[in-house]
């Protein structure tokens, strides 16, 4: 069945292996059917819901389309474009944040780990980074939208944005409910240094994660250096619940190479983590060296880059703002 796929990537720096297995990766995938229309989107409107350097944020913008097409994501058969060149998101964020009520943004569990203890001081946009993000994947009736598994939660406030949208104005079925694509295993890949935290971008240590542009000598001391605890590799899949860094690493292993958890733990059983380590670092290597290499030769092309949006924002300008005239034409503006 052909699907609609929309997702988006935060041009926040530091782009990394967690992306890279709970997204990119199958962003790739769907952009290699040929039955899928594809539309990736490097969301800048979001990224400055945190404070971002004007000159850094460009850099950013440029290295994720890099990313992506380095990663194997076609430009003439999927839509790249950078969101804010697309007016319809943050018109259509409007009007859908006059739909999301209160009560539905104060559970996101991002919003609350992103404020941290100072809730005051982060931006009102940070708080309403969720309904932006229902905007951008309604205005394109996305069937499917592919994410790691941290934003779960953001995905169903948007389906309920848009159950609610069709219920206030009595249009049934006009805003198209989307369904999450997570993957079914290894979707929240965790910090090298701390395996009950998410790696992630905004992480002070570069030692925490993965970069998707370190090369082999960084990758191999990143993995050298991570954590994991004194006992010998598991014997049992269950030991692995206790095992968080242990459960980690054979995680990403088994997604590198496809494996199922349960034949990892098997291969390594007793085994010393130095040894792992090595076989995994060179996994790791195999699939992370020519998507690095590949990202610096492109980021000298800025032109490439440039005109890969600039396409992109014309074609899915074309579908955006249809949709929004649409919706404003349904909540009775003149
Ligand atoms: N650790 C992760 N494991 C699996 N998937 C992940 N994603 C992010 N981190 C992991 C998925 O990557 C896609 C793009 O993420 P984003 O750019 O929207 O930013 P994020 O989720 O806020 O990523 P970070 O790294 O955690 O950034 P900071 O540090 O700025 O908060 C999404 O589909 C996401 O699920």
């Amino acid at each position: 069945m052909s699907k609609k796929i929309f997702s988006g990537v935060q041009p926040t720096g530091n782009l990394h292996l967690g992306n890279y297995l709970g997204a990119i990766k199958n962003f790739v995938d769907l952009n290699n059917d040929n039955d899928n229309e594809c539309i990736f989107c490097v969301v800048d409107l979001h990224a400055i819901t945190t404070k971002q350097n004007p000159k850094e944020l460009k850099n950013n913008i440029r290295e994720t389309v890099a990313t992506f097409v380095a990663s194997g994501i076609d430009p003439k058969k999927s839509i790249i474009f950078n969101q804010s060149r697309v007016s319809a998101h943050s018109e259509g964020a409007w009007i859908l944040s006059c739909v999301a009520r209160m009560g539905w943004l104060n559970r996101m569990t991002q919003f609350k780990e992103k404020a941290g203890k100072d809730k005051e001081k982060a931006s009102i946009g940070l708080y309403s980074y969720p309904v932006l993000m229902a905007a951008d994947i309604l205005l394109y009736d996305a069937t499917h939208v592919p994410v790691g598994d941290d934003q779960k939660q953001h995905l169903e406030l948007c389906r309920d944005i848009a159950q609610k949208f069709n219920n206030d104005f009595e249009v049934d079925n006009f805003l198209q409910v989307p369904e999450p694509l997570i993957q079914k295993d290894f979707s929240r890949i965790m910090s090298l240094k701390d395996g009950s935290k998410k790696m992630s971008k905004s992480e002070l240590s570069d030692f925490s994660r993965i970069n998707l542009t370190d090369d082999r000598d960084q990758i191999m001391n990143k993995i050298k250096k991570a954590k994991t605890d004194p006992l010998p590799m598991p014997q049992d899949i269950k030991e692995l619940d206790e095992r968080l860094e242990a459960k980690n690493l054979l995680g990403i292993y088994s997604s590198l190479t496809n494996s199922t958890l349960k034949d990892s733990v098997e291969i390594f059983a007793g085994k010393n983590f130095s040894e792992f380590k090595e076989i995994l670092a060179d996994q790791l290597i195999n699939k992370i060296e020519p998507i690095s290499q590949e990202i610096k030769k492109l980021l000298g092309d800025k032109k490439y880059l440039d005109k890969i949006l600039l396409d992109g924002v014309e074609k899915a300008n074309l579908i955006a703002s249809k949709k929004i005239e649409r919706i404003k034409e349904i909540v009775g503006f003149l």
